[in-house]
């Protein structure tokens, strides 16, 4: 089931998500529920407060060439155990801030560790777009945003024109 994904300012975008204790099936079509929205959106990544559930739990498929076959990934309690200090910086999108980008500086190489849908634990090293959208999607289970790197007046500039769009959606919605 595809989900609506929320658009910021929204005060569960905001705050830190709890770790998932027990896999479950329940836990599993969520990760299914947020693929089936994330291709839609269409999107590489996404996170669970993205459609208001607040578990530690992120999926992103970050290949995009036409034609290869997909490469989603589902982490649950995702955990970057280290980074490189070589940077790469990167136009940002955001799905729950539509057609905003921003230039984010992020560590150009990580190591994440997190357990997949069958409970296992895994690791593994990212580089490229992988790199700068795994990163941007546990920044989401920590409450933070790609526009919290941007300077103030930049992000309240996003942040207004965010509100008059939610305003319109929902006058639409009426
Ligand atoms: O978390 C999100 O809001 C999803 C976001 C992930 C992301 C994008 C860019 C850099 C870091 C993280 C998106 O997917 S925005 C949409 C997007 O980038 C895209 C959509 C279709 C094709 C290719 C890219
Ligand atoms: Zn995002």
């Amino acid at each position: 089931m595809k989900h609506s994904i929320l658009i910021h300012p929204d005060p569960r975008l905001k705050k830190i998500c709890a770790p998932v204790a027990d896999l479950s099936d329940k836990l599993r079509l969520l990760a299914d529920d947020m693929l089936e929205t994330m291709y839609a959106a269409p999107g590489i990544g996404l996170a669970a407060p993205q459609i208001g559930v607040m578990d530690r739990l992120i999926v992103l498929d970050c290949e995009k060439e036409e034609g290869v076959e997909p490469k989603p990934l589902v982490m649950f309690n995702p955990e970057i155990i280290s980074a490189s200090d070589e940077t790469n910086v990167y136009e940002e999108g955001c799905l729950s801030i539509p057609e905003q980008y921003g230039d984010i500086e992020r560590p150009a190489e990580v190591k994440v560790r997190w357990l997949d849908l069958d409970g296992n634990l895994q690791e593994r090293d990212f580089d490229g777009l992988w790199a700068t959208c795994v990163q941007h999607e546990i920044d989401h289970l920590n409450g933070k945003l790609f526009i919290d790197y941007l300077k103030p007046l930049r992000r309240q500039m996003i942040t207004r024109k965010m509100m008059k769009l939610k305003r319109e959606r929902a006058r639409e919605a009426d």
